[in-house]
């Protein structure tokens, strides 16, 4: 092996979970100089942010960088399986076949589909964009609907737009209610907060209280001062008592919501019946537990609700949301420092996403086959399958899909596998043969995370501070590779017939476009044209440009020189641990997108459910088991399984039960046990533990690598099983479409 020069470091953000912690990225051999190779990855103690923080997944990118799994070329099927192919060969193809079906059907037959991962990446958010302009079909999924659907419907009807949501002031609060998150082994979700278990246990230090709802008595649950058990789905008719309790034992105070919401009378009306003693038994909090923590909720000086996976995904997941956001204004604490605050990101996704405005709109069209309405353009997963099942004229037929897997992640995986092997033609973006490329005509890779300088325009949306800060590139992509932004343009101007131009030039209108799209919406509206934008921003392509405009017409934006202090990414480069603008502040009334103006307390898509909850809460417990999802810090949904660091030591795919049910069906740890439910049956090993509460059974999802054809070669040696095999697809949170994942009802009996 030829020496290599000394160390370098490189200074970034970890790009694999939401809290997008700053790391130390040393590398053999400098940029431009191969072989280079990651040698280590630490956590960055001068990142404001992070301070010094990281988890085990951060070694993941090290793995990352040299699995020989990881696909770096274009990858086409052929009759001796998939074979690699040039760059040009692939795009062309991709558009040949892609054009064909939309000439033949129309452009609806073309499904899009975007996965959990592009939240990560700035450039397949910002450039997937390319690809629905060129095709503009109806047929759009993503993962949203799997998660943050109920939280987007809530917010987007009570604030007026997508991505306004308030997260919990974790630095100033004294008293934490959190409902369904386990931050502990996700890291926080819709709540960027990196190192959040000192964050949380500040909160106790300095006197404060943290309480936990969860059917699981997690790690999170463990560091709280009280963890309550709840009935899965039981979160909204606990949290609609708590509303009950507030205003009638006259504890409603608006505070700084006072002056900007409509709706009061109505909510007041509509959680009149909802006392704590007629919800416990369905919800299984005792109703003097119900009263007590709506009493201490109102009585503490700076208090936070929030909720995540446990209160969206499950069956009033909207009703839920809509729960903890009244408590919150309700209290006093909505837009209250130390409560919870909109933060404001330096560059925001919601005026470049992927077919997203910044007002919100639900429910314009249906999906053809069982109606569903459409959220922000995109169908529910939940009508994916049988979108393509469908023996309609207008059924889907082919399938463009970037980061998703959705036959491991999506409900009802065994149906959504079958469906995808029917499609006529798949262009997956994607590291790796999974359980749903390997059904693929042709795979393009992405560049690896540390071979492409990013900026997060996704998850500061959520962030407890303020912050910025500028990936550069870490290492050289190896030869081969391309970078998702060009795969993009590549293929969209093939579809437009603008083949001939060079993807600079197409890069050139894409940021002609955007400048305008932000510009209507930034605070440097009419003082500046697009043309000085265009110019001003240079002649170099790709998503950096992109980047730079987002943040220099953003709230903290140089404005093109109208601020000469204002951020660019110029700027951001010189700072390369980051820097952190501002704690969380107040923004109401200015930041409300409703037509009236003011915070909408009961919108009537969400008040239209309440009949759902209420037969819900008068029938009584469902007797069978409930089955629900869990993650471990190790994880990282469906693919980080073929990284050896993340599948070693003990089984972590287990079916774990409370003592009590296992005994009532002769179970022990280690037996294995076949579980039931509507559409789906596995066999799965049991650990029985007193962390779950009687009734409750849970198993992580995104395992299952044992299907015919994927190339994972660690991931496939402890395979476990797919828990979406057993989640229902007809059952949806009905005001958004989202798939219930929590909350399944099963069978269960010894093997
Ligand atoms: N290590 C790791 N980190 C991750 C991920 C990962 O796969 N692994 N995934 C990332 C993604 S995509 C997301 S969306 C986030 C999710 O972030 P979190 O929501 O914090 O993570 P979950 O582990 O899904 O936590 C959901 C909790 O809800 C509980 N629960 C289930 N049903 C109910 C119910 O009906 N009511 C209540 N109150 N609780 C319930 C579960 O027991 C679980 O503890 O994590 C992100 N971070
Ligand atoms: N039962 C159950 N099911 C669940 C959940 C649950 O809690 N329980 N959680 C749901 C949630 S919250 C989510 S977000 C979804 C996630 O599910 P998906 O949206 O399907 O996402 P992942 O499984 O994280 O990864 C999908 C693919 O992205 C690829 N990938 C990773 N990074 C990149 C990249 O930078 N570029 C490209 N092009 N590809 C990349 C990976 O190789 C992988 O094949 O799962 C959902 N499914
Ligand atoms: S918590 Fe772990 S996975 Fe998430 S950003 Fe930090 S180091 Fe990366
Ligand atoms: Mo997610």
């Amino acid at each position: 092996m030829p020496d290599l020069p000394a160390d370098s470091i490189v200074h970034r953000i970890c790009t694999l979970c939401e809290a997008t912690c700053g790391i130390k990225v040393h590398v053999s051999g400098s940029l431009g100089e191969a072989p280079q190779r990651v040698t280590r990855i630490e956590g960055d103690p001068d990142d404001p942010f992070s301070k010094g923080h990281i988890c085990p997944k951060a070694h993941a990118l090290t793995e990352l960088q040299t699995d020989p799994d990881r696909l770096r070329t274009p990858m086409r099927r052929s009759a001796e399986g998939f074979v690699s192919i040039g760059w040009e060969e692939a795009l062309d193809l991709a558009a040949e076949r892609l054009g064909a079906i939309r000439d033949e059907s129309g452009v609806d037959a073309i499904a899009l589909y975007r996965g959990n991962p592009t939240t990560h990446d700035a450039q397949s958010l910002l450039y997937w964009n390319a690809l629905q302009t060129a095709l503009p079909t109806r047929s759009q999924f993503s993962a949203g609907s799997v998660d943050t659907w109920p939280r987007w419907v809530q917010a987007g009807l009570m604030y007026g737009g997508f991505l306004k949501t308030p997260v919990p002031d974790l630095a100033r609060c004294d008293y934490l209610l959190m409902l369904g998150a386990n931050p502990i082994e996700s890291n926080g979700s819709l709540m960027t907060a990196p190192g959040i278990k000192k964050r949380l246990e500040a909160i106790r230090e300095r006197g404060g209280r943290l309480v936990v709802v969860d059917p699981k008595r997690t790690r999170t649950a463990a560091l709280a001062d009280e963890h309550l058990f709840v009935r899965p789905g039981g979160d909204a008719a606990l949290l609609l008592a708590m509303v009950h309790v507030l205003i009638t034992e006259e504890l409603v105070d608006l505070g700084r919501a006072a002056d900007c919401v409509n709706g009061f009378d109505r909510v007041a009306s509509s959680v009149a019946d909802y006392t704590p003693e007629r919800v416990e038994e369905s919800c299984g909090v005792p109703a003097e537990s119900i009263r007590r923590i709506a009493r201490e909720l109102a009585a503490a000086p700076r208090a936070a609700v929030y909720g995540r996976m446990g209160t969206s995904v499950q069956t009033f997941g909207t009703l839920a949301h809509w729960g903890i956001d009244l408590l919150n204004i309700l209290t006093g604490n909505l837009d209250r420092e130390g409560g919870v605050l909109f933060p404001q990101p330096a560059a925001s996704l919601a005026f470049a996403g992927p077919s997203r405005e910044s007002g919100f709109e639900v429910g314009r069209a249906q999906s053809p086959v069982s109606g569903y309405d459409e959220l922000q353009g995109e169908w529910p997963v939940a009508a994916f399958a049988e979108e393509i099942e469908s023996e309609r004229d207008d059924r889907i037929r082919a399938l463009a899909i970037i980061a998703g897997n959705p036959a491991s992640s999506a409900p009802n995986a065994a149906r959504i596998d079958r469906a995808l092997s029917r499609l006529e033609f798949i262009v997956a973006f994607d590291y790796y043969i999974n359980e749903t490329t390997r059904h693929a005509d042709l795979i393009l890779p992405p560049t690896a995370p540390l071979e492409h300088a990013t900026y997060d325009i996704a998850l500061l949306h959520f962030a407890v501070e303020n912050v910025a800060k500028w990936s550069p590139r870490a290492i050289e992509p190896e030869a081969g590779t391309r970078e998702t932004w060009r795969t993009l343009i590549g293929l969209a101007k093939r579809l437009m017939g603008l083949g001939a131009m060079t993807d600079e030039q197409v890069d050139g209108v894409v940021v002609q476009q955007l400048a305008g799209r932000v510009l209507a919406r930034s605070p440097f509206a009419g003082q500046i044209e697009v043309e000085e934008i265009v110019a001003g921003l240079g002649d170099d392509a790709g998503p950096r440009r992109l980047i730079d405009l987002l943040l220099r017409l953003g709230t903290y934006g140089d404005g093109f020189g109208r601020k000469p202090a204002g951020l660019t990414v110029a700027k951001l480069e010189a700072e390369p641990h980051g820097i952190e603008l501002s704690q969380l502040c107040p923004t109401l009334p200015e930041m409300l997108g409703t037509k009236s103006g003011r915070i909408e307390l009961a919108p009537d898509r969400i008040l239209a459910d309440l009949p759902r909850l209420e037969e819900w809460i008068d029938r009584g417990p469902d007797t069978r088991l409930q089955l629900i999802g869990r993650r471990d810090i190790r994880s990282m949904n469906s693919w980080l399984h073929n990284l050896p660091s993340m599948v070693k030591g003990k089984e972590r795919c287990t079916l774990q039960i409370a003592p009590l049910d296992a005994d009532r069906l002769g179970l022990s740890t280690g037996d294995r046990g076949e579980l039931k439910s509507r559409v789906g049956s596995l066999v799965v090993p049991i650990e029985v533990t007193d962390t779950m509460a009687p009734g409750v059974v849970s198993l992580p999802h995104g395992w299952g690598h044992d299907r015919p054809g994927v190339r994972l070669g660690v991931a496939t040696s402890r395979p476990g099983v797919n828990a979406n095999i057993l989640v229902d697809d007809a059952e949806v949170d009905v005001p958004s479409g989202t798939s219930v994942l929590n909350g399944v009802p099963v069978e269960l009996s010894r093997v």
